[in-house]
């Protein structure tokens, strides 16, 4: 059996000399259900799977960060002032990370080496294990007294850095997982509560082939729904009568009675200047994106974007109550209800992952979806034990793979 742990051991010390001090375990994550709702503060259920990247850290004193690591190119010297910046690849997570840490031990250092077995290419969560692995490491190395939850928040903090407005699933998941369970989480009030997962339930991840790494178009993509989304909930809250000023997310507007009809008379494309005109406020206020990176002029999805959040919050909801209830037929046709949104409405699949995901309904999967932000990357599938192995020849037929099963594992663990 090969062990991970004990190869980036024996490889940090060839790179650097000597044995670490620190060897921390960042694992994958798998959304079950709850797609592009965290940033609205709606809920989400993903699990940790047994993937992970892992970080091995020594400190030094001379208040550089070097990182070397197989699985990311090139090598990182970065001093502790570094800034993120949009496009600087794993750079950008390390430096993001380095800014959320700035207050913990001025002038310190460390060299770090990263290794894992978790696909880089996007859609099982690399970026958001690498940004919490190191942020881990690095708060045990220079005890930082940093909890779970603390790092997964400026974890999500040091991402926004790198020009993504992340909603906070990853690393919230990442942090907190136990094995063996889903995570459910809600944003406002933040909560987390496990839900087991039933012991016939197998999980399988299959790649579209399509990589879905966060640059370039596929960040515009992402972040456009984030807009849309903020716009769609303004517009709602402000039909209701709820206050402006807070910000209003569709976490605010989700449940309300009237809520389903008014979401159809919601534009179907506006601009955050648009908005702002119409609604009398300030546009900066409005719709401000982290890095204020958007421009207010482009017009955006508002009513499709605003129907997909909306109702895979119910799903959400009705997902956590299949598991508890052992009712893995409901949980699977929830999947399927969850694609046929984020496809026909939200519009984040590709016929890839389309693909992908009909191949193993027809291999005898219960449900299957895409997960992550979509736009390439992974689909997962829910299925019974004997049905797993045809279902991932079946995907690595349609797209090449790979394709694997994936266990609920435990979060963030200092090794
Ligand atoms: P990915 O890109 O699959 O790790 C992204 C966001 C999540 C969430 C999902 C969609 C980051 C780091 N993660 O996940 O917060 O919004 O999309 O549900 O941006």
């Amino acid at each position: 059996m090969p062990d991970p742990v004990a190869d980036l051991r024996q490889a940090f010390e060839a790179a650097y000399g000597e044995p670490p001090a620190v060897v921390v375990r960042a694992p994958g994550r798998v959304n079950l259900i709850g797609e592009h709702t965290d940033y609205s503060y709606l809920p989400v259920m993903p699990i940790a799977i047994d993937r992970a990247l892992y970080v091995a850290a020594n400190a030094t004193d001379d208040g550089m960060v070097e990182a070397r690591s197989a699985a990311f190119e090139p090598p990182a010297q970065l001093s502790r002032d570094a800034e993120a910046e949009p496009g600087q690849g794993w750079h950008g997570y390390l430096a993001g990370a380095l800014q959320e840490l700035r207050n913990i031990a001025p002038g310190r250092g460390a060299r770090l080496l990263v290794h894992g077995d978790l696909p880089a290419e996007g859609g099982l969560s690399s970026s958001s294990a690498l940004t919490v692995g190191v942020m881990a490491a690095l708060n045990a190395l220079w005890s930082g007294g940093l909890e779970p939850l603390a790092i997964a928040r400026k974890a999500a903090a040091a991402e926004r850095r790198t020009g993504v407005e992340t909603g906070g699933m990853d690393q919230a998941v990442i942090a907190l997982a136990v094995p063996g369970a889903a995570l459910r989480i809600d944003f406002a009030p933040f909560e987390t509560r496990p839900v087991p997962l039933p012991e016939e339930l197998r999980l399988v991840v299959a790649s579209s082939g399509e990589p879905a790494a966060k640059s370039g178009e596929m960040r515009d993509a992402y972040n456009q729904r984030v807009i849309g989304a903020r716009l769609a909930a303004v517009l709602l809250a402000d039909q209701i009568g709820i206050e402006l000023e807070e910000r209003p997310r569709l976490r605010d507007v989700w449940g309300i009675d009237v809520v389903d009809v008014l979401v159809d008379e919601l534009p179907e494309q506006a601009s955050v200047k648009e908005v702002a005109r119409s609604l009398g406020v300030d546009a900066g206020q409005l719709a401000r994106l982290g890095n204020g990176l958007f421009d207010a002029q482009v017009r955006v999805p508002v009513r499709r974007t605003a129907r997909h959040i909306l109702s895979e919050a119910n799903r959400v909801d009705e997902a956590e109550a299949a598991l508890r209830e052992g009712d893995l037929k409901r949980f699977g046709k929830l999947l399927n209800e969850s694609h046929d949104s984020l496809r026909n409405d939200f519009r984040c699949s590709t016929p890839a992952l389309d693909k992908v995901c009909a191949a193993m309904r027809r291999a005898g999967a219960l449900g299957a979806r895409l997960t992550g932000a979509g736009f390439g990357g992974f689909a997962v599938a829910a299925a019974r034990a004997d049905a797993v192995a045809a279902i991932i020849e079946a995907a690595e037929k349609a797209t090449g793979g790979p394709a694997f099963e994936v266990r609920a594992s435990a979060g963030l663990e200092l090794l």
